[in-house]
């Protein structure tokens, strides 16, 4: 069986990378089409060996597709995947406009697989925030082990979350410090280069960010309800890769051994935690890889039953484009979907 796919936001960062992970991963599609805004129609997008010419989304006919992969925005989400879904294709959303509809499932395949038969009251699958997509595969085998209580989470998110524009940022501004040029940041509130801004999305009434309330409220659904989360969101001046400091208090005890070896058999998980100089992953280092890394797991003496664990993902990836792919694939291995078209 073959599917149809149109990958929507086909010219932005993760809608570059989800058509390079479809062809990667021979995702079993009859047709790839790469649709974006009207100002993109007819740029030229790669998928596999071939070149796709960007469709407009305001003449793009979906009737005949099965499987849309959306990374368009809030705003194109709100307007364009209920109209699309309405037409018989299943929309996978990377934005924030449905993660918390209580008739949307979020899904992480390796956490929650089984939520997704939800997917059926709207059409649309929601694919968590990037921060919170690393985290819940980290959580899901020692959550299983030991019951988490409480989690406190700093994270260390790079530019490319934040799209094109703010990977052009920091190149701009660390170019101009170096031949001395003024910088006037734009998309940042401050400059990025050589420095870290403890601001991600916009601010809350209660003083948070809402990038931060995303980790907690996306955890709890995806998790547990029952699990405290607090967090502090950080952008660094990273190109890919998001890196996340986690503290975690356990209802049982786990020592860091038995984490080690739980996490090493987990699925999406590679464990790189060795106590000695570069035993442990950096955000540079798993840019393009499709794993979660876990590494600097040890006992946090200082509560009962408490780890801390640093856990690295590419953002781009596992954080977005990976999941949404592998949400696809669960439809298709499921069986949860037929093709529209039976192929010739
Ligand atoms: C960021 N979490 O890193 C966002 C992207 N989804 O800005």
């Amino acid at each position: 069986m073959a599917y149809k796919v149109a990958v929507v936001g086909a010219t932005g960062n993760v809608g570059r990378e989800m058509l390079d992970i479809l062809a990667e991963r021979g995702f079993p599609a009859s047709e790839v089409v790469a649709v974006a805004s009207r100002r993109s129609q007819g740029v030229d997008v790669s998928f596999g060996d071939k070149t796709l010419a960007c469709q407009a989304i305001d003449h793009y006919d979906f009737s005949d597709v099965d499987i849309c992969l959306m990374s368009a925005g809030g705003e194109v989400s709100k307007e364009w995947s209920p109209k699309i879904a309405a037409q018989g294709c299943v929309v996978i959303d990377n934005s924030s406009a449905w993660r918390y509809d209580a008739d949307v499932p979020l899904i992480v395949p390796e956490v929650n697989a089984d939520a997704i038969a939800g997917f059926t009251k709207k059409n649309i699958i929601a694919n968590p925030n990037c921060s919170t997509a690393q985290l819940v595969v980290a959580l899901k085998p020692l959550h299983d082990a030991a019951k988490i209580k409480r989690i406190v989470v700093s994270t260390y998110q790079s530019v490319s979350g934040g799209g094109k524009d703010a990977m052009d940022e920091l190149f701009n501004q660390t170019r101009s410090v170096f031949v001395n040029d003024p910088i006037v940041p734009e998309k940042f509130t401050k400059r990025i280069a050589f420095n870290v801004i403890p601001h991600i999305d916009v601010f809350m009434e209660d003083g948070y960010t809402k990038e931060e309330w995303k980790v907690l409220a996306e955890t709890k659904k995806m998790l547990d309800p029952a699990i405290k989360v607090t967090c502090t969101a950080v952008r660094v001046p990273v190109f890919i890769g998001h890196a996340e400091a986690v503290n975690i208090e356990f209802d049982q005890p786990l020592s860091a051994d038995e984490a080690r070896d739980i996490l090493r058999e987990a699925p999406g998980i590679l464990v790189v935690d060795k106590t000695e100089d570069g035993g442990y992953v950096t955000p540079y280092e798993c840019a393009g890889e499709d794993a979660t890394y876990v590494s600097r797991i040890r006992e946090d003496a200082t509560v009962e039953n408490g780890l801390n664990l640093w856990v690295v993902a590419d953002n781009l990836r596992k954080g977005a484009a990976l999941n949404t792919v592998q949400i696809a694939e669960v439809l298709v291995n499921r069986q949860l979907i037929a093709p529209k078209k039976a192929a010739a």
